[in-house]
């Protein structure tokens, strides 16, 4: 079989253990009223930026990219769960957004536009998607789940039978 060129990757915020069990615990919370397909604990993630298939030949160039963001320490408070109609997606969400995660989406988007990558450029809305082909019905009460963020990193995305399956080829500490 010949060698892939390309992979799909995306910039995200990826969850400790710890915090990793607190959103997988709000995801049995929310399926029990909302129902719908439960995203696997291990692949939880936030994205930051959407790539899309990028060339492996690329990949330094990309990583270059990541290396010259020097956005600071910051805590994400994931204190609101809700779904979008239109694509059946029911996620947590922060009710605001810190600075400095703004600072650093746009500042990727930025350095990516100057290296002449392209990338899903609708506006961004932080979003931490917990069910697939959901629809939200009651409020579900839920203990907000706070996140020190101290890293972002680079994922590649692969299809597998089993749904999506995610490989971090980089990872970049945030400024303390
Ligand atoms: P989602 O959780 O709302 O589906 C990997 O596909 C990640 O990239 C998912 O978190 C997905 O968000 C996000 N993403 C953003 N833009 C995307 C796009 N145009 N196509 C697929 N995934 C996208």
């Amino acid at each position: 079989m010949s060698q892939p060129t390309h992979q799909r990757m995306f910039f995200a915020l990826w969850p400790s253990e710890e915090v990793r069990r607190a959103l997988w615990e709000a995801s049995g919370k929310l399926h029990k009223v909302w129902n719908g397909r439960r995203t696997k604990p291990d692949t939880l993630h936030m994205t930051l930026v959407f790539l899309g298939d990028v060339e492996l030949t690329r990949l330094d160039e990309l990583r270059a990219v990541a290396a010259q963001m020097d956005t600071r320490r910051f805590s994400l408070n994931l204190n609101h769960a809700s779904c979008w109609r239109h694509n059946k997606v029911g996620f947590l969400s922060p009710q605001e957004s810190p600075p400095e995660l703004l600072q650093l989406v746009y500042g990727l988007e930025d350095n990516l536009e100057a290296a002449k990558f392209t990338f899903d450029e609708r506006p961004y809305k932080p979003h931490l998607t917990l069910l697939r082909n959901t629809r939200c019905t009651t409020q579900v009460p839920l203990e907000p789940i706070l996140w020190d963020i101290e890293e972002f990193v680079l994922a590649g995305s692969s299809t597998t039978d089993h749904g999506p399956s995610y490989q971090l080829l980089g990872r970049w500490p945030l400024k303390s």
